[in-house]
């Protein structure tokens, strides 16, 4: 494939003979290619070169763009211990005599295990199982009617950010496709300050309230007295807290729909969720909502799919987003808002402080205010990727909290997990959380703290560093928090703004195509069959009858239990939402091929002409091709010439590609002769993606049981002759062929 980059081979080291003491070379690991380094890609935010970090007596300066105790790595010789001591040999420990004992006088050995030991931090408690890269957000124009935020003030400023994507209920090793929501948590190096926008691809969240959040990831995580299932929804714990807490059920309806199973990162929305407050410079506030849209357009998988890659590529999303950045086809995603006053606040038929909710696009556009494009790979998965700490209480001027009780209990615990997992509180100096800013406190001293802290005081007011004794705050060129009024009695108590809890839930349901409807039918089928307690679907199944009849008998069907009676609510769920097209992936589907892969596979004398058009169309289209061929080595094409496999059939089967095509050669026997070639025509059938086929691949549709169903189906395609390709190539752009019957 031209577009993914091998590692080269790293060299190895000089092997040591057992029971022999001998002197090995320092080997020297090859480098990875393809990683943009910072000499080429790093974006400054403009006008935010740091001051000097030795002012006296001053607030101490830490910002200083990210390149804060960047150590060589091992490959820099000559090796050194941490403390710089040149190593004499990392191959053979110290030992008394040939076959003797290890002394403990080997401390270069000793802190090599000692920092070993020590090399894990705890995972996020949800989360934990990420990818990020680094980009920059552009702004369109000028926002400063509405805010003061910096990072919006004119058009075509540029702010370095660095993103983090996630699945939220599975341990840091578990695979990409579960079924689950993605975390699309963003940070903004503004020259005011980090804004983290910490979001996910879905807009609304399962509970209102912060105090339920223990509860919520207790019933989706691993059941504490097995141990298991991980990364999944589909267990006793999660449906019995979702059914007994009917808030979630509109979360579910888009947690059971294709959302959960995106084709890429580059190829989902993120949402704030919550409602922000916008102030301009004249302290004035209104409403903010924010929405990212992929200019990919949005994509998902089938859950069969999701399920076969999560075997044949757990890391399949994070390899996606690696291969496209380091081929240089940068993802990019579009800001935008939804902005209003109080009045329609209050006009609104739902509360806009509960993240149970969406303001429908319909009712209210989304104003798009600027494009992030992701354009640099991390160079340490670790350093960047596990140490960035986001936190949505970090907010630049003009950018505020709305009363949204989800967001203030989140705005406690991302600063208190932070000390967890990183052990300090100078975790903010740690270079991919370090504003790109001047930072100045008096903060002092704690773990790993690594800002040289010169002057005599620590304090203010103080009268050492010249006039100016203090204060020194900003004043009002700080973070201004907007003055709203606060009345009423203290309680704890849920408003009855928040009662409806089904009436968005069916407005989601009414709002997808019947492809889409069916796959939510599936998903809850699948998720509540694996129950074991009866009385759990039986809730559940209750609960949908209040959000929709058909889609309650359907669930009901699929499980192969009666409908029960439909649950109390405290306020009937409307049936005059009208349904918002905005909602549904497939009638938002984008016609285009690009940033997607052709599974490509050859067999021996297959027409090397055929071959180099499917090629180069695909690649024009923006699309791109793997070879998969029998053997990796590759295949022998009809004019002799060996055309180099990408991979071997064994280990490419279909559900890792967008379409696939078969260019088998006179002799379609040795492909169907090979069981993972039979599965990779089954599977693609059954996915419904295109099929292209050129050469002699009868026997093969024949082994893969297919026979007779491939003729009338307008996504089977021929691809052998250069119009062949033309028509095939566009029809790669459309949909997946969701007509298809799967029935035997
Ligand atoms: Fe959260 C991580 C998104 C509610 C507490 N959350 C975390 C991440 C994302 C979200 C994307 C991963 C950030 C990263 O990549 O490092 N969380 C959300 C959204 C929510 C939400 C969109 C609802 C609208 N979260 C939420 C609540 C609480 C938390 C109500 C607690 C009261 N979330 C956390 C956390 C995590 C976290 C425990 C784990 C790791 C971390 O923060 O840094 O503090």
């Amino acid at each position: 494939m031209a577009t993914t980059k091998k590692t080269p081979a790293k060299k190895s080291a000089t092997s040591t003979g057992a029971g022999k003491a001998t002197t090995a070379a320092v080997p020297q690991p090859g480098t990875t290619p393809g990683k943009s380094t910072k000499e080429t890609t790093t974006t400054k935010t403009k006008g935010t070169e740091p001051a000097s970090p030795t002012q006296t007596a001053s607030p101490q300066e830490v910002g200083n763009g990210g390149e804060l105790h960047q150590l060589a790595g091992g490959d820099s010789p000559p090796m050194t211990t941490a403390h710089g001591t040149p190593v004499q040999d990392d191959q053979n420990s110290l030992r008394a005599g040939d076959r003797g004992p290890t002394l403990m006088s080997d401390f270069a050995f000793r802190e090599k295990i000692f920092h070993f030991d020590h090399e894990r931090i705890p995972e996020r408690v949800v989360h934990a199982r990420g990818y990020g890269a680094h980009g920059v957000f552009e702004n369109y124009e000028s926002l400063s009617d509405i805010t003061r935020a910096s990072i919006f003030a004119e058009a075509g400023k540029q702010t370095e950010t660095f993103v983090r994507f996630s699945t939220v209920a599975g341990n840091l090793g578990s695979f990409d496709l579960a079924r689950d929501v993605r975390g699309f948590a963003t940070k903004f190096y503004t020259d005011e300050g980090n804004w983290d926008l910490v979001g996910n691809n879905i807009p609304v969240f399962f509970i209102q309230d912060a105090v339920k959040f223990p509860d919520l990831v207790h019933s989706v995580k691993e059941e504490p007295d097995r141990g298991f299932p991980q990364a999944q929804s589909a267990h006793d714990t999660f449906w019995d807290f979702a059914s007994l807490m009917p808030e979630s059920t509109h979360m579910t309806l888009w947690q059971m729909s294709d959302r959960a199973i995106p084709r890429s990162f580059r190829m989902m929305q993120g949402f704030g969720v919550h409602t922000f407050r916008f102030v301009n410079e004249a302290g004035e506030s209104t409403f903010v909502k924010f929405h990212w849209r992929p200019l990919l357009g949005m994509q998902s998988v089938v859950w069969n799919e999701a399920v076969k890659i999560n075997g044949a590529d757990p890391d399949f999303h994070r390899r996606d987003l690696f291969d496209a950045i380091t081929a240089g086809d940068f993802p990019e995603w579009e800001l935008g808002v939804q902005v209003f006053d109080d009045a329609f606040a209050d006009s609104f038929d739902f509360d806009v402080l509960d993240a149970t909710k969406i303001i429908p696009e319909e009712v209210l556009p989304v104003r798009p205010i600027g494009k992030m494009t992701l354009n640099r790979v991390v160079d340490n998965v670790f350093a960047e990727i596990e140490q960035v700490a986001f936190m949505t209480q970090n907010v630049p001027p003009g950018i505020d909290f709305s009363n949204d009780p989800l967001l203030q209990g989140r705005n406690f615990s991302y600063l208190d997990t932070q000390l967890k997992r990183l052990g300090s509180t100078n975790f903010s100096q740690i270079p991919v959380n370090a504003p790109r800013c001047p930072v100045a406190h008096f903060q002092r001293d704690g773990h790993m703290q690594m800002a040289p802290q010169s002057g005599r005081t620590a304090y203010e007011p103080n009268s050492f560093s010249g006039d100016d004794r203090g204060p020194r705050e900003a004043g009002p060129a700080g973070h201004v928090p907007f003055p709203g009024e606060v009345t009423g009695e203290t309680r704890r108590i849920r408003a009855e703004s928040f009662a409806d809890h089904y009436s968005q839930a069916r407005q989601f349901w009414l709002s997808q195509t019947p492809v889409e409807q069916d796959h939510i039918v599936a998903a809850y089928v699948f998720e509540l069959g694996k129950c074991e307690v009866p009385a759990i679907r039986e809730r559940m199944v209750a609960n949908l009858r209040n959000v929709d009849e058909s889609l309650a008998t359907q669930v009901a069907d699929g499980l192969g239990m009666p409908l029960p009676a439909a649950s109390e609510t405290t306020v009937p769920a409307r049936d005059d939402l009208e349904p918002s097209p905005a909602l549904s992936i497939l009638a938002n589907a984008l016609e285009t091929f690009e940033g997607r892969k052709l599974g490509l596979l050859v067999g021996d004398g297959a027409d090397a002409s055929a071959v180099k058009r499917l090629q180069q169309g695909v690649a024009k289209a923006g699309g791109m091709v793997e070879v998969i061929a029998v053997a990796v080595g590759g295949a022998t094409l009809s004019d002799g010439t060996l055309l180099e496999a990408d991979q071997a059939i064994a280990g490419a089967p279909s559900v890792l590609y967008d379409a696939v095509a078969i260019v088998a050669g006179s002799d379609g026997t040795p492909l169907a002769n090979e069981p993972a070639a039979r599965d990779f025509v089954a599977d693609a059938f059954t996915h419904y993606k295109v099929i292209g086929l050129a050469g002699s691949t009868d026997a093969l549709v024949a082994a893969a049981g297919l026979d007779g169903k491939l003729e009338g189906d307008s996504a089977v395609l021929p691809v052998g002759s250069a119009k062949d390709a033309t028509a095939f190539v566009s029809r790669l752009a459309g949909p997946r062929q969701w007509e298809r019957d799967l029935r035997a």
